[in-house]
């Protein structure tokens, strides 16, 4: 399937529909500013939204799936393509986000500096991808002007939002038809360059996503995209996103969170694959990135199975590596040193660090948690499969708001006890939002900070969020204003994925 770049008929009734006067009237004024800045309309606006993770969390780069839906917030990119090989780039919120512009040039295509921290260099992120995906050796200049309504911070993803509708609009402006899994590449290794080794999750979700759906999304071997509807029930399942306001800025902490995340889930994996005697394989001496997932369908790789989907082999599988998981992490549960992880594989350390490409994502740190990180991975991905059954199975008894938000609460535990990616503030956030009638409450996406999502029963949703108003953000921040407090917590449902809308 080729990327449909007019609006495919699902997003045009999403702008048609109830949304039209805000979304019309949103559109109007980009294309009225930009052409006061610019002198012309725009030619098209590109659009791709953030995204919340429901479950599945730092596990999309040990190559297991995860369970995110598109918000409604978006980010936009009005785009018209100039006869200079000027890219100039405006911002409709220019005092928060200065305009910017450079040049294409081939032997330097675009330099980010990921040591300084600027909007730009997302912007730049996503139109060098394009540039180098599609090889474009003379890319047209372009005028821009980005529109961006998704929080920032937050763990919504306004960054990706941001790389995977400045990729779609480069591509557009360039002529360029690729196909969606192209797309998302493109923005996903393009992302890299502001210094974090992200999974695919985000640009996935905001380029893949259906309207009124969860993805979920599967990676390994090859990139999957299923659209999931939460169950019905009585009442029917609300979601809540609440902003601690702690801010983490992934980039500046990368080194001691983020990327250390990854190298440890790395070298647990080059640990797991000698030790599981596989490490002939070649799907894993040729493997880079070595994963998690990789290692456990190797393992099983020569196994009859029914149906190598069907929830009994994931659930069989996991729990077995779980086990393994154990006995080989067990004795060490205050984590390794890299010199014993270096010993334990009869390499040097160094030859270590660059086989999980510490040279390029630089990290610190003493000790390597191996066994929580790794429990965590392998448990984390049994809550996203029984998850989707639980939204995917009719069964007339069951209650998937109990069952749904316990695996939840679950996936909480295991951030802040296991993957270590929680803090006070979210999990305070939680407790409250337990406390007040979520059935399940946890981090959404990277952590250390960002935002809360919560299940709820939608005839509780608008108490829930004055009790946790009164609670959280008039205790901690009371000078906060109506309009603040309505970005800090607000209810969202499944939002439809990116698209291009010609002017
Ligand atoms: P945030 O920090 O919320 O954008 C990050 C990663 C995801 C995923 C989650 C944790 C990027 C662009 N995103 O999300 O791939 O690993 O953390 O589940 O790096
Ligand atoms: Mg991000």
């Amino acid at each position: 399937m080729t990327y449909s770049l007019v609006p495919t008929a699902e997003s045009l009734s999403d702008i048609y529909s109830e949304k039209i006067v805000q979304r019309g009237v949103r559109y109007q004024k980009l294309v009225e500013q930009f052409e006061h800045i610019y002198g012309e309309k725009p030619t098209f606006i590109a659009r791709a939204p953030g995204r919340v993770n429901i479950i599945g969390e730092h596990i999309d780069y040990c190559g297991m799936p995860v369970f995110p839906m598109a918000i409604e917030l978006d980010t936009l990119v009005a785009v018209r393509a100039n006869s200079s090989t000027e890219v100039r780039v405006s911002n409709s919120n220019s005092e928060k986000y200065p305009s910017f512009s450079f040049n294409y040039s081939p032997d330097d295509i675009v330099f980010i500096d990921s040591s300084i921290h600027s909007w730009g260099n997302y912007f730049k992120c996503g139109y060098k991808g394009a540039i180098e995906s599609a090889n474009l050796t003379n890319p047209v200049g372009m005028d821009c002007i980005v529109d961006g309504h998704v929080p920032s911070g937050a763990g919504l993803s306004s960054s990706s939002a941001l790389v995977s509708c400045t990729a779609l609009a480069t591509l557009k402006a360039n002529n360029q038809d690729l196909i969606q899994e192209q797309i998302v590449n493109t923005a996903v290794s393009a992302e890299r360059y502001v210094g974090v080794n992200g999974g695919g999750m985000d640009q996935t979700c905001s380029i893949m996503a259906k309207q009124s759906s969860a993805v979920f999304i599967e990676f390994y071997p090859s990139l999957r995209t299923t659209p999931v509807r939460f169950p019905k029930s009585d009442p029917e399942i609300a979601f809540v996103v609440a902003n601690t306001f702690v801010v983490s800025d992934k980039q500046v902490t990368a080194p001691v969170c983020y990327n250390l995340r990854v190298v440890e889930t790395r070298i647990a994996s080059l640990i797991l694959a000698k030790h599981l005697g596989l490490t002939d394989r070649p799907k894993i001496s040729g493997a880079d990135p070595l994963t998690m997932k990789i290692i456990m369908d190797e393992l099983f790789s020569e196994q009859e199975v029914s149906g190598e989907n069907s929830v009994a082999t994931w659930v069989e599988r996991l729990e077995k590596m779980l086990e393994i998981t154990q006995s080989l992490f067990g004795d060490h549960p205050n984590g390794y040193t890299w010199e014993e992880c270096a010993d334990y594989l009869g390499i040097p350390v160094e030859e270590m660090k660059n086989k999980v490409h510490v040279n390029r994502f630089p990290v610190r740190a003493e000790r390597l948690q191996l066994l929580k990180r790794t429990l965590h991975v392998y448990s984390e991905t049994l809550r996203v499969v029984r998850f989707r059954q639980i939204c995917e199975s009719s069964d007339a008894n069951s209650q998937p708001l109990i069952e749904l938000g316990k695996l939840m609460n679950e996936s909480q535990e295991s951030c802040d006890k296991l993957f270590e990616c929680s803090c006070p503030e979210l999990n305070e956030l939680c407790e409250i939002a337990r406390k007040n009638g979520a059935t399940g409450s946890r981090l959404t996406g990277a952590g250390w900070g960002g935002c809360t999502i919560s299940m709820i029963p939608t005839d509780k949703a608008d108490e829930f969020i004055e009790a946790v108003k009164k609670e959280y953000y008039e205790k901690k921040f009371p000078s906060m204003s109506e309009e603040e407090l309505s970005d800090a917590i607000f209810s969202t449902r499944p939002g439809s994925g990116a698209f291009i809308y010609y002017i």
